[in-house]
């Protein structure tokens, strides 16, 4: 089988096959294929009498250890559960973390005739994910699904879970495989490629600053979600109110700024990821003082140092997805799903764009995070 990404090469008889081998208390009545996701296959399985749940097909190409994600899985979801029976939630809501479905024969996956890896999850009913922010009040609750995530989680021993991603957020290294990309390939030249490698060779003394705060002690592993984009964060259809945090195949030990940065990166920019009007791209302060203020209310262990890099960590992270498309598309689009062939290009520009108007709005973003200590 190919694993190239975003290639669904099951059949839809296969597909009920596959979400038959779960231990199911109803008739599979149809599969389809479900959301927005740039690594995973997500299928939606409706069934006769139950609720419907998900069904993945994993990227083993990006996850090559699949069954060390679902231990994680298993574990986090168990600690949760635990967890929030004595967990005081803001603003009296319902919060759900989903669960891990077994097989009959008690596996929490199920490996498929070609090798594939699937594993199903319980659905989050009555909730929807959005690729952009809808309003102030959407952002305050993107805030607070994260920091609702991360207090969970705040005692949970860095040590208890797997690294299933190595060199995940580690800039350094994406910047070490970009050059390696670059000298391997004759690149065509084009002036987007050459925006994108002129703003690259401009930051890279940018690149090491969470690993240099790591190193001196000033930040601590946790455990950390590892992919917060906000159409991770599922908001209740009926309160609006954040309900739960989904896609965690990267919780693992990390920095919580790699989840700050990335959710505010992801979330302050209304024209989306997607957008094709890169140029056009900025930051919103107003949705990342949202944003802040909702992760702040509840997420309140944070040191003064890990303040210290929440402005770092915006750039950074935004500047590290610029980086990580560009060498995608330079290396024919092997990681991320693309619809097309300059598709990793266009949001790489998009990446860069918004880290340029981060930077731009240096002193408006620090006094926000400022104001909120
Ligand atoms: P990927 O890793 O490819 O991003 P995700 O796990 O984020 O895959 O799933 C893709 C999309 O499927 C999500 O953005 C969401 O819309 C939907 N989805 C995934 N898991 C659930 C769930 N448990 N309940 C409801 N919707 C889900
Ligand atoms: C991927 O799986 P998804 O689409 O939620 C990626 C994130 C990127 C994101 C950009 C494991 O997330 O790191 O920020 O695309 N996930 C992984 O859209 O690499
Ligand atoms: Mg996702």
């Amino acid at each position: 089988m190919t694993d190239k990404p975003g290639t669904i090469n099951q059949t839809f008889n296969q597909l009920i096959e596959i979400a038959n081998q779960f231990k199911l208390n109803g008739q599979v009545v149809n599969v389809q294929q479900y959301g927005s996701g740039n690594i995973n296959s997500t299928f939606l399985v409706t069934l006769d009498t139950q609720p419907p749940f998900i069904l993945q097909r994993l990227n083993t190409k990006v996850f090559c250890q699949p069954e060390l994600v679902m231990s994680n899985i298993c574990i986090l979801s168990d600690y949760v559960c635990q967890r929030l029976k004595q967990f005081e939630l803001p603003t009296n809501r319902r919060w759900l973390i989903p669960q891990v479905l077994f097989t009959s024969a008690k596996q929490n996956h199920w490996i498929a005739q070609d090798n594939s890896f699937w594993r199903a999850m319980s659905f989050i009913d009555h909730s929807q994910s959005f690729d952009t922010i809808q309003n102030i009040q959407h952002g305050t609750e993107i805030g607070y699904g994260l920091g609702i995530f991360h207090s969970l989680i705040n005692n949970l021993p860095a040590t208890q879970l797997a690294d299933t991603l190595k060199g995940f957020h580690i800039t350094s290294g994406y910047l070490q495989h970009y050059n390696q990309v670059i000298a391997a390939n004759k690149i065509k030249p084009s002036p987007e490629i050459s925006y994108c490698r002129k703003f690259i060779s401009d930051r890279l003394n940018l690149t090491k600053v969470l690993e240099k705060a790591q190193a001196s002690g000033k930040l601590e592993l946790r455990i950390i979600h590892g992919d917060p984009k906000i159409n991770n964060i599922m908001i209740d259809c009926f309160t609006q109110q954040a309900v739960a945090m989904i896609d965690l195949d990267t919780v693992k030990p990390g920095l919580i700024h790699y989840d700050i940065g990335d959710c505010l990166r992801s979330g302050c920019n209304s024209l989306g990821e997607e957008t094709a009007a890169w140029e056009e791209v900025t930051f919103e302060p107003e949705l990342a003082q949202a944003i802040l203020r909702g992760y702040l209310a509840v997420a309140q262990f944070l040191t003064k140092h890990d303040y210290e890099y929440i402005y770092d960590s915006i750039r950074l992270l935004a500047f590290e997805l610029g980086l990580r498309f560009f060498t995608d598309y330079l290396e024919g689009n092997v990681y991320f799903n693309a619809n097309h062939a300059e598709h990793n290009l266009a949001r790489a520009l998009v990446q860069f764009k918004l880290t340029e108007s981060i930077e731009k709005q240096e002193a408006e973003i620090s006094l926000i995070i400022d104001n909120l200590r």
